[in-house]
């Protein structure tokens, strides 16, 4: 059976989950599309033959929409995602789940009314095979027990509507889940150090920033943000264990030799980077609901990914390390 799905956002990551949909995840078709902008919904629409709803919720409640995947601007998320949930329908939403906790809360109580797990949360370095192969290093025991992570987060630059927090919520939100993944427990509290700011920054901007997570045994997580470092999109996790460490190596898989030395190409984005973690993540998800099924990170994961956000926001512009307020995990999510 092929999965019709609707996407809701059809800005950046929208318009490239509709590419790969389009052609390389098996089983899916994207045959509805909505977008606060009319016009673009309309464009892209055109373009892959899809219907255009005026609004979230006539997509939701279309009955030639099986699935929904929601691309649109984080604060907008809740919205959507909860009347996929009463709708009775699968949806597979971009991080945040929603911007703050509270938000995923309200969903979570949603998707428990509801009685099943409808929501899949778009955490897709999840899905990276280098990632999965520092995980499988630290599930080993081979190296003793992780005590350190370094992470960089390096994005070429942002737009001007980049807002201070979203340094937290739309960029650490993905080292802060790959640690709560690859370490299997909770985030404890967060810490924001600020160093000298670049120059190459929008003033409103804390450029690059620091954060600093401590989990529930006491490893420490540090994630260098640095969104407008203009070289590239550069994204590096080093755990350090017991006895040995393991790292994310460069991305590239050639390298250059020549007169002007070695070099290898760096990630122009994180389509680029991420490629395949995309891929195999949206092919998951879409199998999943082809087979009446869940699969891949739950609300739960958006929830705690976002209460750690929370924390980091609050923590950013003190010098303070901020506890982690986080309710009891739900039997619903065990
Ligand atoms: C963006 O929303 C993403 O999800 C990218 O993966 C991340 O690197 C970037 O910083 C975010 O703004």
């Amino acid at each position: 059976m092929t999965n019709r799905i609707g996407i809701i956002g059809a800005g950046g990551i929208g318009q490239a989950h509709i590419k790969r949909l389009s052609g390389a995840v098996a089983g899916a078709q994207v045959v509805a599309v909505n977008d606060i902008d009319q016009a673009r919904a309309a464009t892209v629409a055109a373009g892959i033959g899809a219907t255009v709803y005026a609004t979230d919720k006539e997509l939701i409640a279309s009955p030639e929409v099986d699935s929904v995947l929601v691309a649109s601007f984080g604060p907008a998320h809740e919205a959507s995602v909860v009347a996929a949930i009463e709708a009775g329908k699968p949806v597979l939403c971009e991080k945040p789940l929603s911007p703050q906790a509270d938000g995923c809360l309200r969903i979570m109580a949603a998707e428990q009314r509801a009685g099943r797990r409808l929501v899949t949360v778009g955490f897709m370095r999840r899905f990276d095979p280098a990632y999965g192969e520092i995980k499988a290093v630290i599930e080993s025991g081979d190296l003793g027990l992780p005590l350190i992570v370094h992470n960089r987060h390096r994005n070429p630059t942002v737009p001007q509507s980049y807002t201070a927090d979203m340094a937290i919520n739309d960029s650490a939100i993905h080292e802060i889940d790959t640690m709560r993944w690859l370490l299997g427990e909770e985030i404890v509290s967060a810490r924001v150090d600020r160093p000298r700011p670049t120059s190459n920054r929008f003033e409103h901007l804390q450029d690059p920033l620091v954060l600093v997570l401590t989990t529930t045994s006491g490893a420490i997580a540090y994630d260098e943000v640095f969104v407008n470092i203009g070289y590239g999109y550069d994204i590096r996790c080093e755990v350090v264990l017991e006895t040995g460490t393991v790292a994310l190596t460069a991305q590239a898989g050639t390298e250059r030799r020549d007169a002007a030395g070695a070099r290898h190409r760096i990630a122009s984005d994180h389509n680029d980077r991420f490629r395949l973690a995309f891929l195999a993540e949206l092919q998951q998800w879409s199998d999943a609901v082809s087979r009446g099924q869940h699969a891949g990170s739950t609300s739960w994961d958006g929830y705690a990914a976002a209460a750690v956000c929370d924390a980091g926001v609050r923590a950013s512009g003190t010098s303070e390390t901020v506890p982690v307020a986080m309710i009891e995990k739900p039997a619903f999510y065990a």
